[in-house]
């Protein structure tokens, strides 16, 4: 495992940059603090996770693994705002590596999972890309982030004939970027709505509904069009749509006029560090309804953005924790054995995404040998092993269909539930 290094000092900063810059006694700078605070031992915690995690699975069982590693690329957010996503992911592959490899890897082969920062952009994502293909050889990438990047970045794979699985890009159009680009991420269309029909059952005297997005990202532009398409279909009232950017702190203008428009739900669609800071702002200036936080606020590392005031927050998921089955067990205990939490989407979607490289780096090996593939070749046929397989995940059941679409079964919907400024859980509601 090879990772990043200049992840801590970057994320620390974007973390400041997210809370906004208030005076140092104002109390919104004790939260900008205390999200400092909480970032570095989130990053401790997580090489914790991958460690412990290897270790716990070394005394289940420790197969001889041996021949050339094969090298899988991760290409994710490890620096910048959406770290505070792609840290899950680095997590949930992580843990896949180790799981894997303890339980024989590919017929003895064992994966080398080698980590390439896609920082938040799309020029971070493309160069991620460039290097895992062009220097590292790898068999296949499972990334990037966001789909602002993976428009920008799977073509490169595409083009190159390198397979690509989304751990979390869900904007609609995904798949059909090429042939060689599918996703274990279900799409906005799917999970999203579930939200929706939760905050009804929660409140069904909802007429009233605002909706805000942020403009410059693919995702939150995809999935706002689900959000308004379902609010219209429900026949519920959908006031005119406030918009901001990722990179925006002052929320002052889009909270004021969405409590003009007095909702009884506020819907919105942003990632991490904007989202979160738009629920706080709406809550300072007094709204008290519900909130919906689509997938880009799905994510504990929230709770140092809005502290108490993401409480309530409902949020759809592609992943439950509580899932009853073998694989899922064995991800939670390899999860929490390095964290003090249940693991989140996020993760278990990287993981599933490392897990069907995996097998499908088998199914290729039993049907024509790795060895006697050249490294075109063998991307090809890995692709095809992909999208023919069937895999039991931590996410469920899932397979694709022929664009690369994933076919699951079960989603869920989640809600924050705050304990204190910095800890808080979520409580699955559905
Ligand atoms: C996308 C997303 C992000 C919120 C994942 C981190 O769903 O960009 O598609």
């Amino acid at each position: 495992m090879r990772r990043g290094t200049v992840g801590i000092c970057l994320l620390l900063a974007a973390l400041l940059a997210a809370c906004g810059a208030p005076s140092p006694t104002d109390s919104a700078a004790g939260g900008s603090e205390d999200a400092t605070e909480a970032a570095t031992s989130e990053e401790a915690t997580s090489e914790e996770a991958s460690e412990e995690g290897s270790d716990a699975g070394e005394s289940e069982s420790t197969a001889e693994l041996s021949g050339e590693p094969i090298p899988l690329g991760v290409a994710v957010a490890q620096t910048g705002n959406v770290a505070l996503l792609g840290q899950e992911q680095v997590i949930g592959a992580e843990i896949a590596e180790a799981f894997f490899n303890e339980r024989g890897g590919v017929n003895g082969r064992p994966i080398d999972v080698l980590l390439q920062d896609t920082a938040g952009d799309e020029a971070g994502a493309s160069n991620a890309f460039n290097t895992l293909i062009n220097q590292n050889e790898v068999v296949g990438i499972v990334g990037p982030t966001l789909s602002q990047q993976a428009f920008a970045a799977s073509p490169i794979a595409d083009r190159a004939g390198v397979p690509v699985l989304g751990p979390s890009n869900t904007a609609a159009g995904i798949p059909e970027i090429g042939d060689y680009v599918a996703r274990v991420s279900a799409p906005v269309s799917v999970v999203a709505p579930n939200a929706v029909e939760v905050a009804l059952e929660q409140d069904p005297e909802i007429e009233s509904v605002s909706v805000a997005f942020a403009q410059n990202d693919a995702f939150s532009t995809s999935e706002t069009g689900t959000f308004q398409e379902t609010v219209t279909e429900l026949g519920l009232t959908l006031n005119p749509v406030q918009t901001f950017q990722t990179t925006d702190t002052d929320f002052t203008s889009q909270a004021s006029t969405i409590i003009s428009q007095n909702p009884q739900l506020v819907i919105i669609s942003g990632l991490a560090a904007d989202g979160g800071n738009l629920v706080r702002q709406l809550r300072e200036l007094g709204y008290t309804g519900l909130i919906i936080g689509g997938n880009g606020l799905n994510t504990a590392n929230v709770f140092t953005v809005c502290g108490l005031l993401c409480d309530g927050v409902i949020i759809a998921q592609a992943y439950s924790p509580e899932l009853d089955s073998d694989i899922n067990a064995e991800f939670v205990e390899a999860y929490t054995a390095g964290q003090d939490r249940n693991p989140p989407q996020f993760s278990a979607q990287a993981f599933a995404g490392v897990q069907v490289f995996v097998e499908a780096l088998i199914a290729v090996d039993d049907e024509q040998g790795l060895d006697s593939l050249e490294l075109p070749a063998l991307r090809t046929a890995l692709n095809e092993a992909i999208l023919a397989g069937e895999y039991d995940t931590p996410l469920g059941q899932i397979s694709f269909t022929e664009e690369g679409e994933v076919n699951q079964e079960q989603f869920y919907v989640a809600q924050i539930e705050m304990e204190d400024e910095q800890t808080g859980s979520f409580t699955f509601v559905r």
